[in-house]
């Protein structure tokens, strides 16, 4: 019997990705193929309840500790996942390592943060209002319009060191972000689904979450580019871009055309239709 093929849909929030999925796997069913789903984050483990809690903001980590955890998420799946697939099942997974590697790696990087952190500080040790908004700010124009002022302060070096040596939990390379999920199942094909950011936040107010917000999501799409072209050099034919500016029915459509053709070649057997692995 052929194994089952893994395919990936990966995309920004609100790209379609999830109707995609379920339209797809009807289309695998109605096919006469076993086919099932895997969500990523899969919120039901222990792990993926600590991620729950911390996309609801109910709690903080470290960055490096909640992509370990994303990726541990996906490492306690792999098990079954490879069970399936080998058991002839198609899996179709919603999100895998790439999101894992383009949300944090568009993090905020360190420089940006410290400046801020240490102009905060500075803040409170000279008791300036001013200071304070800072702390409220979310955007760096605000964090960096009062470090400019702030620098002009002796009392800023000492404290800018301090934070140097001390924070590091702010920006990640994006190598370490790839690291983690080395080895787990490779998919057949990730089918990415682009969709401007604007246009994405158009489509209905983003939810509670975060990440849900333009700028963030705009430095995520610059890291699905990226993600992109590491796999054209590391695992060539493997990613493909699907736009979902369509209507549901159209992008369904694409979608279906191309796993389709996956499929049979994997079903298919012969050279190169065994399971690889991701960035090996
Ligand atoms: N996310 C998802 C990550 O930051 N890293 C990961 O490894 C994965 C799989 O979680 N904004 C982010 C992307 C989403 C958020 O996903 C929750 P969803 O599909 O909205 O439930
Ligand atoms: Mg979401």
């Amino acid at each position: 019997m052929p194994r089952g093929a893994l395919i990936v849909l990966e995309g920004l929030d609100r790209s379609g990705k999830s109707t995609q999925v379920d339209r797809l796997v009807a289309h695998l069913q109605a096919s006469g193929r076993d086919a099932r789903v895997h969500k990523f984050p899969d919120r039901t483990t222990s792990i993926g309840q600590m991620i729950n809690s911390y996309l609801q903001s109910k709690s903080e980590l470290d960055d490096h500790a909640i992509h370990l955890l994303f990726a541990a998420n996906r490492w306690e799946c792999a098990a079954q996942i490879e069970k399936d697939l080998a058991a002839g099942t198609t899996v179709v997974c919603d999100r895998y390592a790439f999101s894992g590697i383009a949300f944090t790696a568009a993090k905020v990087r360190r420089d940006t943060r410290n400046w801020g952190l240490a102009a905060l500080q500075l803040s409170k040790a000279n008791d300036c209002a001013a200071g304070l908004r800072v702390s409220r700010a979310s955007s760096e124009l605000a964090v960096n319009w009062w470090y400019s002022l702030a620098r002009l302060t002796p009392i800023l070096p000492p404290l800018l060191s301090t934070h140097a040596t001390t924070d590091t939990s702010q920006g990640i390379d994006f190598t370490y972000c790839l690291t983690p999920d080395t080895g787990l199942p490779l998919p057949d094909t990730t089918l990415f689904l682009t969709l401007s950011p604007e246009v994405a936040s158009k489509r209905g107010a983003y939810g509670e979450e975060r990440y849900e917000t333009l700028d963030t999501q705009t430095r995520v799409r610059e890291q699905f580019a990226l993600v992109g072209r590491e796999m054209a050099a590391r695992h060539p034919g493997r990613w493909e871009e699907v736009s979902a500016e369509g209507t549901m029915d159209a992008v369904e459509a694409k979608v279906w055309t191309r796993v389709q053709a996956v499929v049979k070649r994997v079903e298919a057997g012969g050279e190169g239709s065994e399971l690889g692995r991701l960035w090996v």
